[in-house]
């Protein structure tokens, strides 16, 4: 893409109503655009990293076996009648008549969807497990939305359910999804700890919280500091056998990390006292085992082996799809702007002409766009007739994790110059070399 020819309307001054970083950087690098308050326009490079976030997040589902498909926005409040929450959500609930005077909503969450889906279609045990999933755009009349994209009221969530024979293949389910979050996260740049929490208004008694630690965080967290240097990494995990994904759960959930609402502080001080940690942190998802809750009330029941009807056993699971944007600048910038991991940034690379007209460093640059494309990498090319200064910041700004930077006077001696954004390094060398060294970069992203 050239940035001549683009839509980026970076932002010079600190917007005022922006409180936390995050949000400062996604208005002043043209990322969103408040339309009322807690809704946002995405703007294309914001647009750009919403995508990568949620290629992600299909991929690492769709690894654990889980199905995508796709729900509505709004929903009939008959259906969430069936299972008592149409009353019991509150004024958080979006609440909509259509022209035939039908009560709507506009869904906060799927459970009773889903719950409708699977009773018309699936009747036997032979069709279990199942698992569905989908990213769709939520919306919850927060009270004091804030933060950006951190706490919206339409929110692009990635919420997953399933549908299990017994409550043993359940709890698979939830460590399932328990796995394939850390992976997710992981690939995302981001540490995000499970954290023993409380179910609130989505019902049942086993669920974990994902936090981001970060200064600005919502959550009060209490956590052994060992947790954090726990990484799942490269390991292969067989997501169908038991013991080993239950493994991996119970190396993340044994040290001590709980959320303020199941904090228990006798258990805290038993932990040395150099490694008990009181922080904050921004929750990026949440999974939940409950049971029969809503297979009960609403009447989605399987036939066993033995011909007997049970209520299907199910767990619901959310990624806060939008809200890790914010997540992942409050874990990864600096004064001068984003900083993004490499697995989710909007452009893999940019390419700053330090003297635009110039025939030399425009042909170079040209062709270094053109090599990098073939490589399938799609670089920001930088053709505007701006200062050096200028591109420089405006790079820093939007936080593309590699630059290349190309003038006559190094191309004199053969060379341009390649930059970490996150270390500041530069490094001199050949195009052909440049080219090569951002392709391996990304080889294994
Ligand atoms: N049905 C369950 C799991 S699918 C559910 O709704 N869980 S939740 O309420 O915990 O939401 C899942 C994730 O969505 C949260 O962990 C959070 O990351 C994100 N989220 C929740 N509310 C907001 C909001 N107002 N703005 C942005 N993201 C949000």
């Amino acid at each position: 893409m050239r940035l001549s020819r683009y839509f980026l309307p970076v932002l010079k001054e600190n917007p005022a109503e922006a409180q936390i970083v995050s949000h400062r950087y996604m208005l002043r690098a043209g990322m969103i655009k408040q339309q009322a308050a807690g809704i946002y326009s995405w703007l294309p490079l914001g647009l750009r990293v919403l995508n990568r976030i949620q290629q992600i997040v299909h991929e690492e589902q769709v690894r654990a076996g889980h199905i995508p498909l796709l729900m509505p926005t709004l929903q009939p409040a008959d259906l969430w009648r069936e299972s008592g929450r149409y009353d019991d959500y509150g004024q958080e609930m979006l609440r909509i008549k259509d022209r035939q005077d039908r009560e709507m909503l506009y869904g906060p969450t799927n459970e009773e969807m889903i719950t409708d889906i699977f009773r018309s279609h699936v009747n036997s045990y032979k069709d279990l497990p199942l698992t569905l999933y989908h990213i769709q755009w939520k919306f919850r009349d927060e009270m004091r939305p804030r933060f950006g994209v951190m706490r919206g009221r339409e929110f692009l969530m990635k919420d997953g359910y399933n549908f299990d024979i017994d409550k043993d293949a359940a709890l698979h389910a939830y460590n399932r999804h328990m796995v394939s979050y850390l992976r997710t996260y992981e690939r995302m740049g981001l540490t995000a700890i499970p954290m023993r929490a409380a179910s609130g208004p989505i019902g049942g008694d086993n669920t974990h919280e994902f936090l981001v630690l970060a200064a600005t965080g919502e959550s009060e967290v209490f956590f052994d500091s060992a947790v954090t240097d726990l990484k799942l990494g490269n390991r292969e995990v067989d997501y169908d056998n038991r013991a080993e994904v239950a493994a991996v759960c119970q190396e993340f959930t044994t040290l001590y990390a709980r959320t303020d609402e199941t904090h228990d502080e006798a258990v805290f001080n038993t932990i040395p006292e150099e490694r008990r940690k009181v922080a904050r942190g921004i929750e990026v998802g949440q999974i939940f085992y409950f049971g029969t809750k809503y297979s009960e009330s609403m009447g989605a029941s399987v036939v066993t082996a033995d011909g007997s009807k049970v209520p299907v056993e199910m767990g619901s699971h959310g990624i806060g799809v939008s809200r890790l944007l914010g997540a992942i600048i409050e874990a990864s910038h600096d004064d001068k702007g984003i900083i993004w991991p490499e697995g989710v940034t909007p452009f893999p690379v940019g390419i700053v002409n330090l003297k635009q007209g110039d025939a030399a460093a425009d042909a170079a640059c040209d062709s270094l766009y053109k090599a990098l494309a073939a490589k399938g990498l799609e670089a920001l090319y930088d053709d505007r007739d701006e200062r050096a200064g200028a591109k420089f910041a405006t790079m820093d700004l939007i936080g593309l994790p590699w630059r290349i930077t190309v003038g006559p006077r190094g191309l004199a001696n053969g060379v341009v110059e390649v930059t970490s954004r996150r270390t500041g390094v530069s490094e001199e060398m050949t195009p052909e070399a440049a080219v090569a060294r951002i392709a391996d970069i990304y080889a294994g992203i």
